[in-house]
């Protein structure tokens, strides 16, 4: 069976979003799997999760390529028959997600006070007193590091948050009513948006960027229905 390689739960959820992406797309695809839950990203192939270690033993990294890899293997498209129009947005969407919007979340949840104060706590709350004292702002360093590496760091908080809000408004008008995306049925793009609404809507970690998300009620109807299905 297909072991999938990702954090343990934090609040009972599985709070990283591609991880959550890659587990909605293998419930999509119907394919079994095995989690092994991880704390050290270094462990896996590209030193991030997820990642995979397939039947034959070969490990792939990367939600995407794990997909990619997984489709092939198996001989499962679920994007199949779509048009090259629907393809084209269901790639814009996923890096508006993925490359964007994804690291307004990860300030959300590391940088802004308000959302580490919850976060935090959460995720390092197991760890010894002593230890935690030194590991939990080292880690909070190091990844407010990345994000000025990325380049949306540099920015103010209310900048950024006010470029995530672009995001979830440009997300809300092009869902519309729809049931779905791109198609009348699942597709790749939504265990993508799954993966990322759920970890926006559903976590408790309560953040400007979270209230600007619940204040659009097609995004919140769509990630409960989703969450009804594959949660
Ligand atoms: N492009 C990668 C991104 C994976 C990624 O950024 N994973 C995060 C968790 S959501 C991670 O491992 N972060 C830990 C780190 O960077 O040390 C994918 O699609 O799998």
């Amino acid at each position: 069976m297909i072991k999938l390689y990702q954090f343990p739960p934090v609040f009972g959820r599985n709070v990283s979003p591609f991880t959550l992406k890659l587990e909605t797309w293998l419930k999509l695809a119907g394919l079994p799997y095995r989690v092994v839950a991880i704390r050290n990203p270094g462990q896996g192939p590209k030193g991030k999760l997820p990642f995979i270690e397939d039947d034959d033993g070969t490990f792939v990294a990367d939600s995407s390529l794990i997909i990619e890899h997984l489709s092939r293997t198996r001989g499962i498209d679920l994007d199949a028959g779509l048009e090259p129009r629907q393809r084209a947005l269901a790639l814009a969407l996923q890096r508006l997600f993925e490359d964007h919007l994804y690291f307004v979340g990860v300030w959300g949840r590391w940088v802004d006070p308000e959302g580490w104060a919850t976060f935090g706590p959460a995720l390092f709350g197991g760890v010894p007193a002593p230890v935690r004292h030194l590991v939990a702002p080292f880690v909070r360093r190091r990844v407010r590091r990345s994000l000025l590496a990325q380049g949306l760091g540099r920015h103010r908080q209310d900048e950024l948050y006010a470029m995530g809000r672009a995001d979830l408004e440009a997300l809300s008008i092009l869902l519309a009513d729809q049931p779905f995306f791109v198609a009348d049925r699942p597709t790749m793009i939504d265990a993508v948006a799954y993966g990322f609404l759920a970890n926006l809507l559903l976590v408790p970690i309560e953040t400007d960027l979270k209230r600007a998300a619940n204040g659009l009620p097609n995004l919140v109807a769509w990630t409960d229905a989703m969450e009804q299905r594959f949660g």
